[in-house]
């Protein structure tokens, strides 16, 4: 099972692998907001656990297990922000947000809120409903 840590640079690597068909330290540095060196040292024991390929000149490849961790990862974290939109969190706190919770749950509990997500975009009213709730909430709040 790969850290919290782990986990962050796993997805990042497979993002941008996808967007750009490779991925840079500097690049994984960046978007992870991180220092090269600790990137450097993150891919090499992914390389020893055998998530990645680390070839110092040639870049990173990701192992096939690798790419199955990441693609749950980067589904793990979408569903997420599916799951704060739909409940009407604000815009600017989703990203935050789900970085922070994204990896304390059981992959019960994901493939849980996967049903609930599906529960609200199978009958859009559902959603509607929620938000005449959030509406009432917020009148007394005030
Ligand atoms: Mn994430």
């Amino acid at each position: 099972m790969p850290t919290p840590s782990m986990e962050d640079y796993i997805e990042q690597i497979y993002l941008l692998i996808e967007e750009k068909g490779y991925a840079r330290v500097s690049d994984i540095a960046e978007n992870l907001s991180v220092h090269p060196s600790s990137v450097t040292k993150m891919v090499q024991k992914l390389d020893q656990e055998k998530y990645l390929v680390y070839e110092k000149y040639r870049g990173l490849v990701l192992t096939a297990n690798g790419k199955k961790v990441g693609k749950r990862l980067v589904y793990r974290h979408d569903l997420l922000e599916q799951l704060l939109q739909i409940i009407g969190v604000k815009e600017e706190n989703i990203y935050q947000d789900v970085e922070g919770i994204e990896h304390h749950l059981s992959w019960d509990s994901i493939d849980r809120i996967g049903d609930l997500v599906e529960y609200f975009q199978e009958k859009p009213v559902r959603i509607e409903q929620l938000k005449a709730i959030q509406k009432k909430n917020e009148d007394v709040e005030k």
